[in-house]
């Protein structure tokens, strides 16, 4: 299988987050990159790309214009406020205040565009989100030109930014902006299934309406676990997109004997939709040892992940999410490649 990846994906280098009331160091780090890297030269997966520049209109297909204008010109704004520092969002438009005028403040902003104080930005940040974009794009484009499977390496990941918020790491909606340029290029269904330990609210609420592409999501339950206000099982679409939305949130502590049913029942729900391409938005933070994860996975249920997603006999495009065991994770990662090419 191929991978996709760029260094510049490594200039988003966080140091710190705002954690459990604390500055802690920051999780979704080059270094995850890194070690997915060696293993897949280590283990021989197959070649690593570099990704194609696709521009900026697959990004803004799924992101809000003025979205995308602000974190473009975020750094020269936050400089010229005078900070040097990587920012974190600290007021948001709640209930009772106005979305309908956008603030000149730098701070307003920040909110206006945001879902949480844990995802920090800095100068190298939408460059990096962007080459990560790009290797989601890259990854698409291969498996629509033929291959059976390739593997987006993407860091920052992508499913918790929506059509015009960062959050949870998140920055641009790498398996939106894939599926969206496939269904523009020619390919008719997509289904997106998204195995990260978090519920991916971004990517759920870019389809919410819609019939073109399924969202399927199993993950920790939202009553207690991050993104804490999406992913329920009641969410199942609306309008024309009514009943091409399903979430499997599962309690904590499940492992693969409590997920495998879950993932199962997902896996029907491909085989009706009968999708052209699968994207697999893949975490890797269902692992028993995620230093911020709840779920039980042991390293070889990474390999029976990917013999199971391989037996729908669907092209599918991997694009990596989370996980942030950062010494398991080339292992659990190259484990469901290897799993999918063996199956
Ligand atoms: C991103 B992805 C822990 C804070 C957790 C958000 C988690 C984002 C996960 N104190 N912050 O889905 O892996
Ligand atoms: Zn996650």
């Amino acid at each position: 299988m191929k991978t996709v990846f760029s260094s510049r994906q490594f200039d988003h280098d966080p140091k710190q987050e705002i954690c459990d009331g604390e500055l802690k160091p920051a999780v979704e780090i080059p270094e995850r990159a890194r070690i997915v890297l060696r293993t897949i030269e280590e283990r021989g997966l197959g070649e690593v790309m570099e990704p194609e520049d696709f521009g900026l209109r697959p990004l803004q297909r799924v992101h809000d214009p003025e979205y995308l204008n602000f974190m473009e010109s975020f750094w020269s704004h936050w400089t010229a406020a005078g900070r040097s520092k990587e920012a974190f969002p600290f007021v948001w438009p709640v209930r009772t205040l106005r979305t309908d005028v956008a603030p000149n403040h730098i701070d307003g902003l920040l909110g206006r565009y945001s879902m949480d104080a844990g995802t920090p930005l800095g100068e190298h940040t939408f460059a990096a989100a962007k080459a990560s974009a790009n290797t989601a794009l890259t990854a698409a484009k291969l498996v629509k030109d033929g291959e059976t499977a390739a593997f987006g390496l993407c860091r920052p990941p992508g499913h918790h930014s929506g059509r015009d918020f960062f959050g949870g790491y998140c920055f641009l909606n790498n398996a939106a902006i894939a599926a969206q340029w496939l269904r523009d290029n020619g390919t008719d269904r997509v289904a997106i299934l998204d195995v990260d330990y978090h519920h991916g609210n971004g990517t759920q609420s870019i389809f919410y309406d819609r019939s073109d592409v399924l969202f399927l999501s199993l993950h920790s339950d939202p009553m207690q676990e991050y993104p804490y206000f999406l992913g329920h099982e009641d969410e199942t679409g609306e309008n024309a997109g009514t009943g091409f939305n399903r979430n499997w949130p599962l309690p904590l502590g499940t492992d693969w004997d409590g997920y495998a049913p879950a993932l199962e029942d997902a896996c029907r729900w491909v085989q009706v939709f009968k999708p052209d391409i699968l994207i697999v938005s893949l975490g890797m933070d269902c692992f028993e040892n995620d230093p911020i994860s709840g779920f039980k996975f042991k390293s070889d249920d990474f390999t029976k992940l990917g013999q199971r997603l391989s037996a729908l006999d669907v092209p599918t495009v991997f694009l990596m999410e989370g996980g942030y065991a950062v010494d398991a994770l080339g292992t659990n990662c190259v484990n469901v490649l290897e799993g999918f090419e063996a199956g």
